[in-house]
């Protein structure tokens, strides 16, 4: 067996005024408590430092800027460096999403992976998916999602990755295998298929999901906001039990949850899956709340080697459709 306890750390709002080092506080609150839980590693939402700034268009370029991070590495600059520096204190591995801005001015929406053994950022992840629009909508009434606007598609691909902790030999072979998803990312099969095919063990996925945006959203204007969200909620479990289910891997989902600037609703949710598909901790709130679950990596092995034998039972030639259009 190789047994790993692992976190999500679920955050509550973030308002739009909020100064960046208040929410470094809170995420290194939501460490500690899941280093005390025994965690060993903990993934964050996507855009965890910030409110969710895409619902929002911005006329001033600079008041833009200032919701991303233009350091090279976050790990060393401030004010995100106070979590990397606690991570390494407390021998906690992290996975944390934030606005990437490159030196060269291009803009990502970004997921880290830090590892407290090598005390290094060892792998990046950028969203592939990018949900919403361009432009605003014409609608006043309704609620923007620009991410179109403020993000390029992820160009590093998924590549997936061996997270250094008690090796049990000296390849790495006993590692785990990870990787990492942002938000609308989960809802593409292709993506995680991408990680299934190098024999992925562990998905991390951070989130901001609105609970009920009609605009743009399965959610329909005949929806009360109630069953909106509900049916928000589900959806979001639906894929993530269905895709670690047919990848034979377990999953860490992370997301923002509340109520920002007191109007905009995010879905909680945040959940660990088991590569059966069941659902092993699931977040009870949606605010501030960290679940923790003890994870086996060796239970992926049953769906690796028999209903999900790819080597065996994949029939490749018939999927042409799903590059070429
Ligand atoms: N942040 C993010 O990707 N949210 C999307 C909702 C997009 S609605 C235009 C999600 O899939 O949860």
């Amino acid at each position: 067996s190789r047994i790993l306890k692992v976190a999500a750390a679920q955050l509550g709002p973030v308002h739009l005024d909020t100064p960046r080092a208040e929410t470094v506080v809170r995420l290194i609150r939501l460490l500690k408590s899941a280093a005390r839980q025994g965690a060993t590693l903990v993934v964050f939402p996507e855009l965890a430092f910030t409110t969710f700034f895409a619902r929002h268009l911005f006329d001033e370029p600079t008041r833009l800027e200032a919701f991303f991070e233009h350091d090279k590495d976050i790990s060393r600059s401030s004010p995100t460096k106070a979590l990397f520096e606690e991570a390494q204190r407390l021998g906690v591995d992290i996975c944390v999403g934030y606005a990437e801005k490159t030196p060269e001015g291009r803009a990502f929406n970004s997921a880290i992976y830090y590892s407290a053994k090598q005390d290094r950022v060892m792998a990046k992840y950028r969203k592939v998916h990018i949900p919403g629009t361009r432009e605003p909508l014409p609608d006043k009434a309704a609620v923007n999602h620009l991410e179109k606007r403020y993000f390029e598609p992820g160009d590093l691909g998924f590549q997936a990755f061996r997270a250094p902790g008690k090796r049990q030999n000296a390849d790495g072979a006993g590692d785990p295998i990870l990787g990492m998803l942002i938000c609308n990312d989960r809802r593409w099969p292709e993506a995680w298929r991408c990680y299934g095919l190098q024999g992925v063990e562990v998905i991390l996925c951070g989130y901001n999901t609105p609970a009920y945006n009609p605009h743009f959203w399965g959610t329909s204007k005949a929806m009360s906001p109630e069953i909106a969200k509900s049916t928000a909620i589900a959806q979001h479990k639906l894929v993530m039990q269905a895709n670690s289910y047919m990848n034979s891997c377990f999953s860490i989902a992370a997301g923002k949850a509340g109520l920002e600037d007191g109007q905009y609703e995010l879905i909680g949710g945040s959940c660990i899956v088991g590569p059966e598909g069941q659902i092993l901790a699931e977040a009870a709130t949606t605010d501030d709340e960290v679940i923790c679950a003890e994870i086996d990596l060796d239970e992926c092995r049953q769906g690796k080697e028999h209903i999900f034998n790819f080597a065996q039972h994949r029939r490749v030639e018939t999927y042409r459709r799903v590059v070429d259009q």
